[in-house]
């Protein structure tokens, strides 16, 4: 007798399409890539559906570990997937299949997408753990309900038996364990990275108030935990991301509006620096394309500033304050949860659904409305700080005109060190921001000249992050990079006229190289940051040792890979050399091991290096000392033994 499940779902909810063959053999099409990235949608996925039950209301933990074996285990304490049978057609027979083995095996299974049931659901938009389970060497489920625990394993998608009772429990036990080991014959890589887990983990914790998210490793060596779980969710971001700066408000701003079919959340603060730091979710998906609900939110602050100003006679009727006035200094998070919704862009990163535009909006009118109205002090400090950025920014509009008529920013005029590639297609072409004239003459030397152009910095520029554009113009080396580039910076920033297709900051391997490194990304996180977001900006990755044996020669980038070739060069005789800069390679060597598309290493920066950098920066280089301190002395084994590195 099959235990019939309450609660507002059974089986017959489920809509049951065929196969998996499509998933095994166009894995990109659901996963993105089936590079580090796509294997670590596979517990984005897993995790959402825990996700989903908590926003259902039944679940508040979810705890994530990467097993000894390399597998991975996601554990809820919801209701548990239901267990009773449905009637399905299978190979051309009718079967009665239970509802935990349809949801692993059919695509789009499940309430997500049954209509009613849940409402807001992430992953790649909700593809489903049937997409997991069909890229998966084997992965195991097992439900704890109504005092029993359930267990199921499948092979490549492929149930091995039928859900089957393997033990009882105490009745007040109850939730979902997926544990899955990644198909090697479908990923290029099955090794999971930590921090980006933990990374992930502690922004859907963030996002989801009281959610407790657990992490865990159990690798041989890289034994590691942690647990998150924020009580005021996004407002605890907002002060995570301001944790290094001076803010303005007595405290952080929460706004939140329930609707019937979607929520608003809005957790925002200003700080005294110059940079705008807004980000936007839907459904727990970081919406890096912006989308409807991020165009309500700046069109009704710029709309909110401008009024107030103007009532209370701050502001002349006829001047008006631009969006990137009053978003100078803003730290904001936005987060819609909403059912359907719209994914659009390039990356499906941008939220297309029209109604949230006007909802963020009006959440956002009568909850920072009212609270300028009910705080006059900061208000008027707001609004004030706002007319100072259009002051400055107005100057800066001068200076760069100033300059643009000394010709110092156009392209045409470019910077006398600056050793330019003959191909002129931005597509084929690449710079090398180096580190000093002599590694940059090393450089011009030994790079391709056809597709690389080289720029040489001479020493540390400007710290840019208590700077406004104005002051950044003056500095001769950042217009030597502008002026190379050719996109222009801040407002006038245009992709279109960008010079090369990739920017690679070449510093030397230690820690005054690691710190104009920073320096550079977050020039390029405050005052160009699409450069970042479109994956333009590189960091080379110079070899830290050279092992000579006889005639042979072989590099390491890495201490473990020093390790790693010694032993397999044996290590009788071996002549080990550690580069302390670039200066110390030949031409050759340079081209060989960092600049050689065949044989180099480039790392992409992504925002989450850059938001990394602008924190780290903010922290080492802003106006807070204890910080400073802290972060020194946590950092501090990696600033002695190895360079500080984003
Ligand atoms: C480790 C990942 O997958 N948790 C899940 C549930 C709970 C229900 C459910 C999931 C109903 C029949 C479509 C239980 N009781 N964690 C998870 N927890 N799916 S996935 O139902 C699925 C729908 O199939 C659930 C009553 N209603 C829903």
């Amino acid at each position: 007798m099959e235990e019939k499940v309450q609660g507002s779902y059974n089986a017959d909810k489920i809509q049951v399409l065929e196969g998996l063959d499509p998933v095994r053999k166009r894995p990109g099409m659901y996963i993105g890539s089936t590079d580090e990235r796509g294997l670590h949608h596979l517990i984005w996925e897993v995790v959402d559906n825990a996700v989903d039950e908590a926003l259902a209301g039944y679940c508040d933990t979810c705890t994530v570990e990467i097993c000894r074996d390399g597998s991975v285990s996601v554990t809820d304490n919801g209701r548990g997937i239901p267990v009773d049978k449905k009637k399905i057609v299978k190979n051309g027979k009718e079967v009665m299949v239970s509802a935990v083995e349809i949801v692993m095996t059919h695509l789009h299974a499940g309430g997500k997408f049954g209509g009613g049931g849940y409402n807001v659901s992430g992953g790649l938009h909700g593809v489903g753990v049937t997409v997991v389970n069909a890229l998966s060497e084997w992965l195991d489920v097992e439900v704890i309900r109504d005092g029993k625990i359930y267990r199921q394993t499948f092979n490549r998608g492929v149930p091995q038996r039928d859900l089957a009772v393997v033990g009882n429990v105490d009745k007040s036990r109850h939730g979902t364990k997926v544990t899955f080991m990644p198909d090697a014959d479908i990923f290029e890589t099955v090794d999971f990275n930590y921090d980006v887990i933990r990374t992930r983990l502690r922004e859907v914790a963030y996002l989801n108030k009281g959610f407790t998210v657990k992490l865990s490793d159990k690798r041989d060596g890289r034994e590691h935990e942690d647990t998150f779980r924020y009580d005021n969710g996004i407002l605890d971001f907002v002060d995570y991301l301001n944790r290094t700066k001076e803010t303005m408000f007595p405290e952080s701003l929460y706004i939140e509006k329930q609707l019937p079919d979607s929520e608003v959340e809005i957790a925002m603060q200003y700080n005294d620096g110059y940079s705008e730091n807004i980000y936007a979710y839907a459904n727990n998906i970081s919406t890096e394309e912006g989308g409807t609900h991020l165009d309500g939110f700046k069109n009704a602050l710029t709309k909110i500033i401008n009024d107030y100003a103007h009532a209370n006679n701050l502001l002349k009727s006829d001047d008006k304050l631009s969006g990137e006035d009053v978003r100078e200094g803003l730290t904001a998070i936005i987060s819609v949860k909403l059912k359907n919704p719209q994914f659009e862009g390039q990356t499906k990163t941008k939220l297309g659904n029209s109604e949230m535009r006007g909802i963020v909006a009006k959440a956002l009118t009568d909850g920072l409305g009212t609270y300028l109205e009910e705080n006059p002090g900061p208000a008027k400090e707001l609004v004030l700080k706002t007319i100072t950025a259009a002051r400055a920014r107005d100057a800066a509009r001068n200076a760069r005109e100033l300059t643009r008529r000394k010709g110092v920013l156009e392209s045409n005029t470019l910077p006398g060190k600056l050793a330019d590639c003959t191909d002129r297609d931005p597509k084929n072409t690449e710079i090398y921001i180096v580190e000093g004239d002599s590694a940059g003459g090393t450089a011009k030397q030994g790079r391709d000249r056809r597709f690389q152009a080289i720029l040489p910095l001479r020493g540390k520029i400007l710290n840019v992050q208590k700077a406004r554009l104005g002051r950044v113009l003056e500095n001769a080396e950042i217009k030597a990079m502008i002026t190379a580039f050719g996109c222009g910076i801040g407002d006038d920033f245009d992709e279109s006229k960008l010079r090369y297709d990739k920017i690679i900051c070449m510093t030397d391997a230690d820690v005054d190289g690691s710190h104009i490194r920073i320096l550079l990304l977050t020039f390029f996180f405050n005052f160009m940051r699409p450069l970042i977001e479109k994956g333009h900006v590189y960091s080379a990755m110079p070899p830290l040792y050279k092992i000579s044996k006889g005639k042979r020669i072989e590099y390491a980038y890495s201490d473990t890979e020093l390790a790693s070739k010694l032993d397999a060069m044996g290590r009788k005789g071996c002549e080990v050399q550690r580069y302390k800069g670039l200066g110390e390679m030949s031409k050759d060597q340079l081209w060989e091991t960092t600049m050689s598309p065949e044989h180099r290493t480039l790392v992409q920066i992504t925002m989450d290096d850059a938001f990394e950098a602008d924190e780290i920066f903010s922290t080492l280089m802003g106006d807070q000392p204890e910080l400073r301190r802290k972060f020194i002395e946590d950092n501090a084994k990696l600033i002695e033994t190895k360079d500080l590195d984003v």
